[in-house]
C-alpha cells in the first residue's frame, strides 16, 4: 500500500509522527506545505517542512510544536544586541538548519533534495516531499490588506481579521514530480488548519484532480473538536469568515474532495449532517496528548480504508 499524508503545522505533524511509527518508508510519503516559507535573514525559512521533520526526528520542541527541543537561543540574544529582526525565533541548532539548506540552495540543489539530505542526516527515513519545488507563498488578507503568512502568524501573533486567503504562485507552481500518485491506495489529509495548511497545498496546479484522479479514498481528519481548534488560529479564522466553528463546517469545507471524514468522539452529534454531504464518517479519538494516540489514531485511520 502507498498512503500519502498531506500535512502542515503542528497539528497535522503529530498523526504524521503516528503514520510514521507504523508505516515503513515505502509505504507512507509525507506532502508538506511550503505556503508558510519565507526569505528572512538571508535564509530560507521552510517551518511546516522543518516543523515535520524535526517532529519525525523525534526531536521537535514538545511545547511548541516547532523547532528543536533543548534547544539555546545564543544566536538571538547576540543579534538583539546589534538591533537585527529578532521577533522570528531561531534557535542556535535551528540556525544550522537554515544556513545548511542555503547551502544546498545555492549550489542549486531543488528544497525537495536539501530537505531530504537534511531529513536523513536527522535520521528520518520516511519521505518529506514539498507540495512542489516552486515557490507559493500564503498570505492572509486582512481589511488592511494581504499580510504575509509569518507578520500575520508570529509577528502579528494572529490578532488581524482574517477576510480571505491568498497563495500566490499556486497557478504556476507545478506539483512535485516525487508524488506518487499512480501507486497511491489512500489519501490522508491530516488535521492541520483547513485555510492555511492544507488550502495552498490543495492549490497548488493539478493538486486537487491529481488526487482525485487516483480513485483512491482520502479521509480527512477534523481540526476543529468540540468547537475548538487543538492548537492555531483554525477557529477564530472560521469566526472571522462567519464560518460556524464546528467540525460540520470542516466537512463542508472538503465536501467534493474527500471520501471519509473523521470526527472526534465528542463531536458524534455530527455525524449524521457529516454523513448528509456524502462522507463515510468515523467517530475516532483524535485528539492527540501522546504518542500511543498518534499510533492509534493512524492504525484506526489505515482500519478505516482498508
Ligand atoms: N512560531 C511562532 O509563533 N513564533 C516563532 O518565533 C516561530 C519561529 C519559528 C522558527 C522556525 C520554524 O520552523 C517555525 C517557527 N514558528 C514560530 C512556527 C511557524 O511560524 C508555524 O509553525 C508555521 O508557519 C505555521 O504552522
Amino acid at each position: 500500500m502507498t498512503l500519502l499524508a498531506l500535512t502542515g503545522g503542528v497539528g497535522g505533524a503529530k498523526l504524521a509522527l503516528g503514520f510514521a511509527k507504523v508505516l515503513p518508508p515505502e509505504d507512507v510519503v509525507f506532502v508538506v506545505n511550503t505556503g508558510d516559507d519565507f526569505e528572512h535573514l538571508g535564509l530560507h525559512i521552510s517551518p511546516d517542512v522543518d516543523t515535520l521533520t524535526y517532529t519525525l526526528a523525534e526531536v521537535a520542541n514538545p511545547v511548541a510544536g516547532w523547532g528543536r527541543k533543548d534547544e539555546t537561543w545564543r544566536f538571538m540574544d547576540a543579534l538583539e544586541r546589534f538591533g537585527g529582526e529578532t521577533w522570528f525565533r531561531l534557535g542556535d541548532a535551528d540556525l544550522a538548519l537554515h544556513l545548511h539548506r542555503r547551502t544546498l540552495l545555492d549550489a542549486g540543489r531543488s528544497l525537495t533534495d536539501a530537505t531530504n539530505e537534511i531529513a536523513s542526516r536527522l535520521g528520518v527515513n520516511h519521505t518529506i516531499l514539498p507540495m512542489s519545488d516552486h515557490p507559493v507563498r500564503t498570505r492572509v488578507v486582512t481589511p488592511d490588506g494581504p499580510l504575509a503568512f509569518q507578520h500575520y502568524f508570529v509577528r502579528d501573533r494572529c490578532e488581524p481579521k482574517a477576510v480571505g486567503f491568498e497563495f500566490a504562485g499556486a497557478e504556476t507552481a507545478s506539483l512535485n514530480p516525487a508524488i506518487p500518485f499512480e501507486s497511491l491506495t489512500a489519501i490522508v489529509i491530516c488535521p492541520s488548519n483547513p485555510f492555511v495548511s492544507v488550502d495552498p497545498i490543495l492549490a497548488v496546479n493539478g493538486m486537487r484532480d491529481a488526487l482525485l484522479a487516483t480513485g483512491a479514498p482520502i479521509v480527512a481528519v477534523s481540526p476543529i473538536v468540540g468547537g475548538r481548534a487543538i492548537k492555531g488560529p483554525t477557529a477564530k479564522m472560521m469566526r472571522e469568515l462567519g464560518i460556524p466553528t464546528t467540525t460540520e463546517a470542516v466537512a463542508k469545507h472538503y465536501a467534493g474532495l474527500v471520501t471519509h471524514f473523521v470526527i472526534d468522539k465528542v463531536d458524534e452529534c455530527a455525524r449524521a449532517e457529516v454523513a448528509a454531504l456524502g462522507m463515510e464518517t468515523a467517530t475516532l479519538q483524535t485528539v492527540m496528548t501522546t504518542l500511543d494516540h498518534r499510533t492509534q489514531l493512524a492504525r484506526s485511520i489505515l482500519e478505516l480504508i482498508r
